[in-house]
């Protein structure tokens, strides 16, 4: 997979991406990220990326003509590049994007700046806008960076068997259940008896009920959407009856 990243702080990607598994990632040549600075497609003397808004209104936007010129610049095959601007307009990033995301060979990724992009760019270069969260941020780098996190880590051969399967179990739509080490007891708190027990069908049992536990107090609404089995049903009707 390739990421192109269009940003004018080229360094704050470049460092960030030297670390843990997008760093991995790129070393095994699973991944190949390159980072180009917006400034380098300007032509006027004060490399200017915004200018004020038409019709007035406090803040910049971003030109159109160098994001333009610096897509134009990437060597790309058309039918498979997602041209992706960092917007807190976008589509929430969720594991399942990520997912769907991990499966393409070539993404760009725009961060923008100051008030936004001009029009033209979102109607006429960009394919997808994607945000991380309902909050305002003074650019997409952040985001751009979260992204590619979440993506490098599934694509196949970046994670090893065990991080992986690790994941799989987690990803069932559920929050993790709690999960202790060393000491067995440390100033006076006990980790839970079943967990000693060494009853591996009681430990798989006791770690689904926490797990849809902690779900049900902390993110009710992923239960909606999560596939359940049907003790887990049963489960959660006893906990709504206020009976586990
Ligand atoms: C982008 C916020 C993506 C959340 C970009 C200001 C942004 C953002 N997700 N905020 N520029």
């Amino acid at each position: 997979m390739r990421i192109d990243v269009i940003t004018i702080f080229p360094d704050m990607v470049t460092d960030a991406v030297k670390y843990s598994v997008v760093k991995r990632a790129q070393d095994n040549e699973l991944l190949k990220i390159v980072v180009h600075n917006l400034r380098d497609f300007t032509h006027d003397q004060h490399h200017s990326v915004d200018d004020y808004c038409y019709g007035g209104g406090a803040g910049m936007l971003m030109k159109p003509e160098p994001l333009f010129e610096a897509v134009e610049s990437i060597e790309h095959n058309a039918d498979d590049i997602k041209i992706i601007l960092m917007s807190p307009q976008g589509q929430l990033l969720t594991q399942d994007m990520a997912k769907r995301l991990s499966l393409s060979s070539h993404l760009i990724l725009i961060c923008g700046r100051y008030k936004g992009v001009d029009e033209r760019v979102c109607q006429n270069l960009i394919t997808h806008e994607i945000s991380i969260g309902d909050y305002i941020l003074s650019g997409g780098e952040l985001p751009a960076l979260v992204l590619i996190e979440a993506i490098s880590r599934l694509i196949p051969g970046v994670l090893g068997n065990y991080e992986s399967a690790q994941d799989d179990s987690f990803s069932d739509g559920l929050l993790d259940c709690p999960h202790y080490t060393r000491p067995a007891e440390f100033r006076g708190m006990r980790v839970p008896e079943v967990l000693l027990s060494g009853d591996p069908k009681k430990i798989k049992n006791w770690q689904r009920q926490q797990a849809i536990l902690r779900t049900f107090y902390k993110r009710p609404e992923l239960l909606e959407s999560a596939p359940l089995w049907e003790e887990d049903i049963e489960f959660l009707k006893k906990l709504k009856e206020g009976d586990a």
